[in-house]
């Protein structure tokens, strides 16, 4: 079986942290099951970039990480990662920022990365490049030599045309997917719009899952990623999660809480979702006292402004909402900027009788998965969800909403609130059924079997 070398932005270190991205948490399951190495940044600033590599392993999965300099981290990921490249693929380019500094410094980490993974790489090693921040990389690689089969994963949606080509450039940086053999994505919306472009601006050719530009022809497939559902459900019944279980229900005096859990970012609608369940109390004094809404967000990308603003905004919307319909004994939003371990989260999720799960535009989504998985299945919550999360492709007994909307969040909260258990137990099934059988282990496998085949019909073709 062949190596495994995942490179992404950051490695995680399993477990030993409360707070992982989705990303984060998919791929230390991945790498573990095929022992591979996973390279990244180590998070750590250097004066000079000298190219070290610290290897460590931690939980059975192996790493190796360089150091960057402050000016990489500035131009590189708070820059083009953070800035540009992230605003406009969730659809903000009100929000992107086009800079010369930030895509040289882009370019030049790329290199780094290249530079560092290159005496890594063995000839039959199978290479995964992950998400936003590495989209040259492969090319890169190519460039020193390197045949091994190559993929790209992309967490992120991919815009559609007429929001990408302001991007500065734009041609230039979607031309160096087409080092990869396989390029992924959650869901067919994200695969059409990149289908689309290149079609429209690069004048490529698409045929079924290929895709040709010039002699290079690649596949491009859309895998939806999952969680591991086995695992997620045990530690929804843990002591931990027992334990913080009752906690809240005792907290709660008989209430029904509603749960979201999400990092702090202006992608996942928490405005909105704020905006939604105060026209759910304007609409709905039955349900006053009888109701709180529980917001976890653990703050990330602090040096970048927008998500400063965010974070302040949060603070006024929570504080008005509060001030305007909390009691002496009743808050209806409880709002909290900490980070819980997994186990507690877990125990969190399934003391929810409502999953409120609101972004504006998400690749993906893992906790509309998680929160499924951690239910009861005698007695389980529901899921209300965005249809604008690429989870929304999959999960279709959530009530889906526009979350746009605040009155079809209210509606669908009301909804939520009143339905019966059957109900709750039919659509609960369905969607675990979707959570358990697509699972992270299913993705990887969707994508890396499709890698593998890939060259073994390109050397196939060759021998005839
Ligand atoms: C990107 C894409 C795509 C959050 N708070 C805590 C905590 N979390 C964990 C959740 C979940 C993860 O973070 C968030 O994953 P998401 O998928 O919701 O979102 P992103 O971080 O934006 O991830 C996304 C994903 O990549 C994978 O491809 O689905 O669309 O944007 O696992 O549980 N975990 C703990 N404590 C917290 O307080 N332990």
């Amino acid at each position: 079986m062949s190596r495994l070398i995942v490179i992404s932005n950051r490695v995680s270190r399993p477990n030993k942290s409360g707070n992982q991205g989705g990303l984060a948490v998919a791929l230390a399951q991945a790498l573990r099951e095929s022992r591979g190495i996973w390279v990244g940044w180590s998070g750590e600033v250097t004066e000079n970039f000298t190219g070290h590599i610290g290897f460590s392993e931690d939980e059975g999965v192996k790493t190796a990480t360089i150091d960057l300099e402050e000016q990489d981290v500035d131009e590189y990921y708070n820059g083009y990662a953070n800035k540009t490249l992230w605003p406009l693929f969730h659809f903000r380019i009100d929000l992107a920022e086009y800079a010369r500094d930030f895509e040289g410094g882009y370019n030049r980490v790329n290199k780094r990365f290249a530079d560092t993974t290159s005496p890594l790489i063995e000839p039959e090693d199978i290479i995964w490049v992950q998400d936003y921040h590495m989209i040259p990389l492969g090319q890169m690689l190519r460039d020193k030599g390197h045949q091994n089969r190559m993929g790209f994963f992309l967490h992120i949606p991919w815009p559609p045309t007429r929001l990408l080509v302001s991007l500065p450039h734009h041609t230039k940086l979607v031309q160096t997917l087409f080092a990869y053999d396989v390029i992924g994505f959650h869901t067919e919306e994200w695969l059409e719009s990149f289908r689309h472009y290149v079609e429209r601006e690069m004048n490529g050719t698409v045929d079924g899952d290929f895709v040709t530009l010039g002699d290079r022809t690649i596949q491009a497939i859309a895998c939806p990623i999952g969680i591991n559902a086995q695992e997620f459900s045990n530690a929804a019944v843990s002591d931990p999660a027992k334990e913080m279980f009752e906690k809240v229900r005792r907290s709660l005096q008989d209430r029904s809480m509603i749960v979201g859990v999400d990092r702090l970012d202006y992608s996942k609608g928490l405005e909105e979702r704020f905006s939604g369940y105060s026209r759910f109390l304007k609409d709905h004094p039955e349900h006053h006292r009888k109701v709180v809404l529980t917001q976890i967000a653990p703050p990330s990308r602090g040096e970048v402004e927008s998500y400063q603003h965010i974070r302040s905004t949060l603070d006024a919307i929570a504080g008005r909402i509060n001030g305007e319909y909390s009691d002496v004994d009743w808050t209806p939003i409880r709002y909290v900027n900490q980070g819980y371990p997994r186990d507690k989260l877990a125990g969190i999720y399934r003391a929810a009788r409502i999953g409120l799960v609101t972004p504006l535009r998400d690749g993906m989504n893992l906790v509309a998965k998680e929160y499924v998985a951690a239910q009861d299945p005698n007695d389980p919550g529901v899921l209300i969800l965005s249809r604008f999360a690429g989870a929304a492709t999959q999960l279709k007994d959530a009530l889906l909403i526009n979350p746009y909307s605040p009155e079809e969040m209210s509606d669908a909260i009301t909804r939520a609130l009143a339905m019966p258990l059957d109900e709750r137990q039919r659509r609960w099934r369905s969607m675990m059924d979707c959570v358990e059988e697509q699972d992270i282990s299913w993705w990887r496998r969707c994508f890396t079997e499709r890698l593998i085949a890939a060259r073994q019909e390109d050397s196939t073709a060759r021998e005839q």
